[in-house]
């Protein structure tokens, strides 16, 4: 039974190529970099500072680097090389730096952002770019683009993500000052996980898909300050 599907793979393969069918570049998914993050208490808030470096084993460049930052974006300041990303779901606010591509074995310059909010777990994002192969014309090049929308470095195309020190705001309902109010929301679905019912994701400051004492004690850290409500 082998043999006949080998051939026919072969078959389909050979078809592929004799009727002219795109064959896609690898998706971005091969980047490998280290990211760490500093944080210093500054001017009534915070400043984060970020260094991303991409490995010489990585087999992709970086082309873009995205901290989330929940609850927080209308206060993040745009230093040099970050943007606000406009269009992005309101509960996912980011900003991104996107300043140059970050070759495999290079580090990025540090980059930083300020924050009234305190840190905690955010999660970051980077893309890796594929390029278009050289030797095309312009307009086979546009028929690659169209043909493999899910080989180019767009940031749906995720390359790598994890976890960082970034900022989130403890004022959960957002009325300007965290009290027994925000420390209620926490408490209300302490214990749920994602997708239980009663999973309140307001809850779920440090993001890891579960309310517990990670959470109840971060709003508890901060209870009694007030934050300016944008
Ligand atoms: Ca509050
Ligand atoms: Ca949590």
């Amino acid at each position: 039974m082998i043999k006949p599907i080998v051939c026919g793979m072969l078959l389909v393969a050979v078809a592929a190529q004799s009727s002219g069918r795109t064959l896609c570049p690898e998706q971005p998914n091969r980047v490998d970099i280290t990211v760490t993050a500093t944080v210093k208490d500054i001017a009534g808030g915070y400043a984060y500072r970020y260094r991303v470096s991409n490995s010489a084993t990585s087999a992709q460049v970086v082309n873009r680097f995205i901290v989330s930052t929940p609850g927080a974006s209308e206060s993040v300041l745009s230093p040099k090389g970050w943007h606000d990303l406009p269009g992005r779901a309101a509960d996912m606010p980011t900003v991104s730096w996107y300043g140059a591509v970050i070759l495999q074995g290079r580090s990025a310059e540090p980059f930083a952002l300020w924050s009234p909010y305190p840190p905690l777990s955010v999660r970051y994002y980077a893309t890796g770019q594929v390029p278009t192969p050289t030797g095309l014309t312009e307009i086979e090049a546009e028929e690659l683009l169209a043909a493999c929308p899910a080989s180019f470095g767009l940031l749906e195309n995720v390359a790598r993500s994890g976890i960082i020190q970034g900022p989130v705001d403890p004022d959960i309902n957002r009325d300007g000052v965290v009290d027994s109010i925000d420390l209620g929301v926490v408490r209300a679905s302490f214990g749920k996980r994602c997708k239980q019912p009663s999973f309140d994701v307001r809850a779920d400051l440090n993001g890891d898909c579960v309310i517990d004492v990670r959470d109840l004690s971060f709003v508890s850290k901060y209870a009694g300050r007030r934050f300016q409500v944008p």
